[in-house]
């Protein structure tokens, strides 16, 4: 009982002590500042105000250069992603067999400077896509998004249900990583060009944008974050895009011998200018 009364007087005497200490410390600055020229507080404060905006502009500019490094592969599965990865990583040739987790590894893009990025080889399975997405979509730089050319027409609503997610999400519009679509497998004699694939695709994704907002409408929002694709009233484009977007052509397989020389030379000159 003694030692909690004690305690209390011994708290009530601290705050007193403090009380007196911070008193006196507002007084001696008030002296201070009345004494001191106000042109010479004025720069004081200004100087200041600079360095703290400086502080806080290096450490947003920093962090998200340097966070921002990674080249995500997507696209369906066996659109040829993982091939591909071991082609712009090695250069070799690999058996593959349908990914079930995410692989990478640095990859030095071909240019002067010869920066290097992360790649990343995300599975195109449809139950593991989103999350793998969910996971790496913050720190992409860009993204190649990889078609296989050779069965597009079977696959064209598939790959634009796919890239309406990625082009609607908030984080990638925030971010507007650079998209490459890759159109790959062109080894292969039946395969739609990039033009085509392209075309097709607007034509398709103008398409889900209607139903997609229509759906939206009537769920009273209950999919957020996700933001309108291109252009109110006109007719969708990828140059409505927030972000650069380059079509190209390519093969991560040469038709004559499986260990042959592959054809990825405009991806990799489109990785360079990252
Ligand atoms: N002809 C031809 N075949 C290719 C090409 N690129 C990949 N392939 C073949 O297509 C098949 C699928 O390739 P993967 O690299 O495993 O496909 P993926 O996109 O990683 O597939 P998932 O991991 O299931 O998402 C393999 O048999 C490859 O050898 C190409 O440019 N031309
Ligand atoms: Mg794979």
């Amino acid at each position: 009982m003694e030692r909690s009364v004690g305690g209390d007087m011994g708290g009530k005497e601290d705050a007193k002590m403090l009380e007196n200490t911070v008193k006196q410390f507002i007084e001696y600055v008030r002296k201070q500042v009345e004494e001191q020229d106000p042109v010479f507080l004025i720069s004081v404060v200004v100087a200041l105000a600079a360095i703290i905006i400086t502080c806080v502009f290096l450490k947003y500019f920093l962090t998200s250069k340097t966070v921002r490094s990674a080249v995500l592969l997507v696209g369906l599965c066996d659109s040829g992603k993982t091939l591909l990865f071991s082609r712009l990583v090695s250069g070799k040739f690999k058996r593959t067999q349908t990914s079930i987790t995410d692989s990478s590894a640095p990859y030095k893009a071909k240019s002067d400077k010869g920066t290097t990025w992360t790649l990343i080889d995300l599975p195109g399975h449809d139950s593991l896509r989103a999350q793998y997405l969910e996971k790496f979509k913050s720190a992409a730089r860009a993204i190649v998004f990889v078609v296989d050319s050779a069965i597009f027409q079977k696959e064209v609503r598939d790959v634009a249900e796919f890239l309406y997610v990625l082009l609607t999400d908030s984080v990638i519009c925030r971010n507007t990583p650079t998209l490459l679509v890759a159109c790959n497998k062109q080894d292969i004699t039946m395969a739609k060009s990039a033009k085509l694939i392209q075309q097709q695709l607007e034509k398709e994704l103008n398409t889900l944008r209607v139903t997609r907002s229509a759906a939206l409408g009537s769920q009273d929002g209950s999919v957020g974050g996700s933001v309108f694709l291109g252009r109110k009233g006109k007719d969708f484009e990828f140059s409505q895009l927030p972000m650069r977007v380059e079509f190209l052509e390519c093969s991560a397989l040469s038709n004559k011998a499986e260990e042959g020389e592959a054809d990825i030379k405009s991806l990799e000159k489109s990785l360079a200018k990252l």
